[in-house]
């Protein structure tokens, strides 16, 4: 565990954040008890409990969570578009959505109460991480559906600082704002981070002329040494915090200024780790899929949702920062992300951690799999550094085996790697798409 604190330790609510255990516990059955009589309300929720023989007061220890109901994405999608809605439609403060796959949102409403509650526990993970009143942040998240938006806007203007609710898109502009305006602070996703630092290096800006320290990444996965790339490149710190719409969007944990794992926000979430196939409770300290329940949800509220999501609860003590709660890894993949190829499991993640040791190539990447006969082929199509792609095929051969070879080293798997030259992958204002898996249209 890191003892140096990176920036002043500085807390929002420490009276929630560094509650002492044993009555954080309390709180959490209470509102757990509050939880089950709530959704009682809900069709879907009062059968399974009829059924299952659970009443509020049949909670007696958080370990009877464990006999409530999961909720799955699925779900939320046969109740469409408002069948998990748990208060009277005039209270409804606000709807936000989720895009899925199968073309409609999934839609998530938020009463005053909620919409309020959700300004704190963004202000706690932007406190945490730097956010200070005087400062100027620009919000990279698009303004609409999506949570990152408009949860982080109320966030800032909790804390007081001043919001440029700049939207995602149009890197030259966003770079001239940041030049104009000179912004502390930036929001966005990982990769569209790496977007505006491509043209802010490959354009006539110079840093000096821009005044950022920190920049706060959530809303889809990356990696330590990703951090590390843009870090050097631009100079800030990086944080990483993490939520997702369904029980509230950002918020739900984040980084302290130890930035060893992120802090649960264990008073409004209740946070399990779970073997996927078979939906067994795992310890603390192993990798599974992360099941949340919000525990003050009043409009939207869902029980021991699957987020898909997999990564750690760490087990490991008391984090120096003073709060309470428990720290989680950062996402390591999902289970609908994991690549199974030949038998093997790989998420998106470890070919990039793999990319990353290679020195040549730039962060830019996109893994093809298909199944030209009856095994699967998986092909990691990225860019050089501008000035490589003009130097000598021995050379070129080289960076190819050094990547493979890093590939194979952390996933076991031969890939087949493609050089490309700079700037001719797809770029991401939002969260990245990285995989194409055209097995089935290969039959
Ligand atoms: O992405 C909420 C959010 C917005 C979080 C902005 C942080 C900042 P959804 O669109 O519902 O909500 O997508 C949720 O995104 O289940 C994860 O798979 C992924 N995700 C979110 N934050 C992180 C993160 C928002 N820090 C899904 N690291 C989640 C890795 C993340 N994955």
């Amino acid at each position: 565990m890191n003892t140096i604190p990176i920036i002043e330790n500085r807390i929002w609510q420490p009276e929630f954040e560094c509650m002492p255990k044993e009555q954080l516990r309390a709180l959490q059955l209470e509102r757990l008890r509050g939880v089950v009589a709530h959704t009682a309300r809900l069709p879907f929720y009062r059968e399974k409990y009829q059924h299952l023989g659970i009443t509020p007061d049949s909670i007696r220890s958080l370990d009877d969570i464990r006999r409530l109901p999961f909720t799955a994405k699925a779900d939320l999608r046969d109740g469409y578009p408002l069948g998990f809605l748990a208060v009277p439609r005039e209270q409804v403060a606000r709807f936000q959505g989720t895009s899925g796959t199968t073309g409609k949102p999934t839609w998530v409403a938020y009463s005053k109460g909620d919409v309020e509650n959700w300004a704190n526990l963004c202000a706690r993970f932007l406190v945490a991480g730097g956010l200070r009143p005087e400062h100027t942040v620009q919000i990279s998240f698009g303004f609409g559906l999506f949570t990152g938006g408009f949860g982080l806007h109320y966030g800032i203007e909790r804390v007081g600082a001043a919001i440029i609710p700049l939207s995602s898109g149009n890197s030259e502009r966003q770079l001239m704002t940041m030049q104009d305006l000179r912004p502390e602070i930036l929001i966005c996703t990982p990769s569209y981070a790496l977007k505006l630092m491509d043209t802010l290096l490959t354009g006539d800006v110079d840093r000096s002329s821009i005044a950022l320290e920190h920049a706060h990444f959530g809303g889809e996965p990356w990696t330590e040494s990703m951090r590390e790339h843009i870090e050097g490149g631009l100079g800030i710190r990086c944080w990483n915090n993490y939520g997702l719409a369904e029980v509230q969007g950002p918020g739900v944990s984040g980084e302290c200024a130890y930035r060893n794992g992120m802090h649960i926000q264990e008073d409004q979430f209740i946070f399990e780790t779970v073997d996927p196939d078979t939906l067994e409770p795992l310890p603390d300290g192993e990798k599974g899929e992360l099941v949340v329940t919000p525990l003050c949800r009043e409009a939207f509220p869902v029980v021991r949702y699957r987020t898909r999501d997999i990564g750690v609860i760490y087990a490991d003590g008391d984090c120096p920062c003073g709060r309470t709660s428990r720290r989680m890894s950062r996402i390591m993949g999902r289970t609908d992300d994991m690549l199974i190829i030949r038998g093997v499991n790989v998420f998106p993640s470890q070919v990039e951690t793999a990319l990353m040791r290679v020195k040549s190539v730039a962060p830019h990447y996109m893994i093809e799999v298909t199944r030209p006969g009856a095994t699967d082929e998986v092909t990691v199509h990225i860019e050089v550094q501008p000035g490589i792609f003009s130097d000598s095929m021995r050379e070129m051969q080289a960076i190819k085996a050094d990547i493979s070879a890093a590939v194979a080293s952390i996933t076991g798997l031969h890939m087949a790697i493609n050089l490309v030259e700079p700037n001719t992958l797809e770029r991401f204002e939002g969260k990245s798409r990285r995989v194409r898996d055209l097995r089935d249209l290969n039959g």
